[in-house]
């Protein structure tokens, strides 16, 4: 099966989303019960952040089983259950593959530190450790019964061997595992860093020390093609790579598909150009980057998967858009971009209805790992305390985990949410907006039936038209259609010169006549009939 380009995504965060038992944890009963209201937007795929079995150090993204669903979000029978309720809805899953590392809980790594002959080199030891550090800062070598293991992320996630045959045949079990209950592929975590060709020091960087060892390796190249060919192409099968740090021609060896890799990956470059020196203490957001950027990736990749949210990234109106004045206009200007690249679109839960940044006031009611990893690590570089709080309050990962925000009380629990409610729920909350034939929520299904009933939407070419400090305007063509998407990224208003060419599509502002004056986050689509 080649790639399907129709498909429309939505992210869930199992811990944030619904709690069904009112522990205040997001579970698959949950997930089950809102299925309706997810097959309403229209998407096709479901994709699940991790639900197996793990110690939560990183919520789930270090697993200690594979093959077992962590009891916090229910058991096999639960999953088995929103397997078919959401097939009963035309809507298929994907599941999060994380398989750079396991949890040091895992049964492998207990193993492994014991000796065992089998395990002993399913991770990677050393005597002593080399000079690399983690992506949440710090060393990424800690010690057990005196010897040293690599974790590139926490220290309770030791990254696997995958020089070691054992782990590769492992880790296609755990595939087929799923694939066999039904599951429609797989989000690849951290999956262009799995492979370390060597362990010698790493030249000094300020991030990532030691990355030229392990970053987009020929190595890793030759086991997503055992894992295509040897598994997922005996499936009917869909593969998004999160890669870390990849430029287009990167991007392209992974996805063209003569090379039998993935489908398709998700980059960071447009998640890097609101980052400025130093990844984690300044940011400053300028449109014109942003633009800059889709655009290479629209011209220069084979196919994208575009994204502007995820359980890992700030809320994109908080970030890219204004979220006290102009919320609606301008949650709904990045739906419009979104849905007019070309690409698979990906929406992450609440995105939907503009859920912003979470409201945080102390350090102490932040609970993801990376935010606090990376507070300290600010003080060891000598930055106040008040920068570093502030920076994760506008930073942190859990800006996109508070809870979905369901109803004017939040709607998520009726016990205490493990992350803290943002507040706003009181006025953003789906009930509000599903009884809004104009709110955010309805212009994202506006938008996804708008691709689903337009070709030109999903196989059009991309043109980018005109690019300036605060506006975006691009073309997508194919043999019947012209489409005109004109994004504006201001909170004042401004006068372009240009003949807009055919009729309004869609809009963000209703107005009665769309004149050559663009008023703040204003964003249209045209579409013009090929005669
Ligand atoms: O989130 C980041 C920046 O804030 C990245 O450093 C992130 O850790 C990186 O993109 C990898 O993300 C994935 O793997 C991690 C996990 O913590 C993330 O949630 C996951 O999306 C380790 O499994
Ligand atoms: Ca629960």
């Amino acid at each position: 099966m080649g790639l399907n380009r129709d498909l429309v995504v939505y992210q869930i965060y199992p811990r944030s989303f619904k709690d069904n038992n009112s522990d205040g944890i997001g579970d698959i009963l949950g997930i089950i019960s809102k299925l309706d209201y997810i097959k309403s937007l229209g998407v096709d795929v479901l994709w699940l952040s991790p639900v197996y079995k793990s110690p939560n150090d990183d919520n789930g993204y270090d697993i200690s089983d594979y093959k077992a669903i962590n009891p916090e979000f229910g058991s096999m029978k639960d999953m088995d259950k929103l397997i078919s309720e959401a097939s009963l809805r035309g809507i298929k899953i994907i599941m999060d593959l994380v398989i750079n590392h396991t949890s040091d809980e895992h049964e492998w790594f207990k193993k492994s530190v014991l000796g065992d002959p089998k395990y002993k080199d399913y991770y990677i030891w050393k005597d002593k450790p080399n000079n690399w550090t983690s992506f949440f800062g710090g060393k990424a070598w800690d010690q057990v019964n005196g010897k040293y293991y690599l974790h590139l992320f926490s220290k309770k996630q030791p990254d696997l061997n995958w020089h070691n045959s054992d782990v590769m045949n492992d880790i296609q079990d755990v595939m087929k595992f799923w694939l066999d209950k039904g599951i429609y592929g797989f989000r690849c975590d951290v999956i262009n860093i799995i492979f370390k060709t060597s362990l010698e020091n790493g030249k000094k960087r300020f991030v990532l020390t030691g990355k030229e060892h392990y970053h987009q390796q020929e190595g890793m190249h030759e086991i997503l093609k055992r894992l295509r060919t040897e598994v997922l192409d005996k499936y009917n099968t869909f593969t998004v790579g999160e890669t870390v740090m990849v430029t287009p021609s990167q991007a392209n060896d992974l996805i063209l598909p003569f090379r039998n890799e993935l489908d398709m990956i998700f980059s960071f470059a447009h998640m890097e150009i609101d980052q400025i020196n130093n990844k984690w203490f300044k940011t400053k957001f300028k449109p014109k980057k942003l633009f800059d950027c889709l655009s290479r990736w629209q011209e220069e990749v084979y196919w994208n998967a575009n994204y502007f949210e995820n359980h890992d990234q700030p809320r994109s109106v908080s970030r890219f858009g204004n979220d006290v004045e102009y919320h609606i206009e301008s949650a709904k200007l990045l739906a419009t971009l979104l849905f007019g690249l070309k690409g698979t679109p990906y929406i992450y839960q609440g995105q939907e209805i503009g859920m912003t940044n979470g409201y945080f006031v102390d350090m102490s009611e932040f609970k993801d790992t990376e935010t606090h990893q990376i507070y300290k690590l600010g003080k060891k570089l000598g930055i106040p305390k008040k920068i570093r709080f502030k920076m994760m309050q506008k930073t942190s990962r859990d800006n996109a985990r508070t809870p979905m925000q369901w109803n004017h009380n939040g709607g998520f629990t009726s016990g205490n949410p493990w992350l803290k409610q943002n507040p706003n729920c009181a006025h953003i909350n789906v009930l509000e907006q599903e009884s809004k034939p104009d709110s955010i929520l309805n212009y994202y299904r506006k938008l996804i039936q708008l691709r689903k009933k337009y070709h030109v939407f999903r196989y059009g070419s991309f043109e980018a038209i005109l690019k300036t400090k605060t506006t975006f305007m691009f073309k997508r063509s194919n043999d019947t259609h012209d489409l005109y998407v004109i994004c504006h990224f201001s909170n004042k208003s401004k006068k372009i010169n240009h003949v807009f060419e055919g009729d309004i599509l869609i809009s963000n502002l209703p107005k009665k006549v769309y004149d050559n004056v663009l008023s703040p986050y204003e964003a249209r689509i045209y579409i013009k009939e090929k005669k």
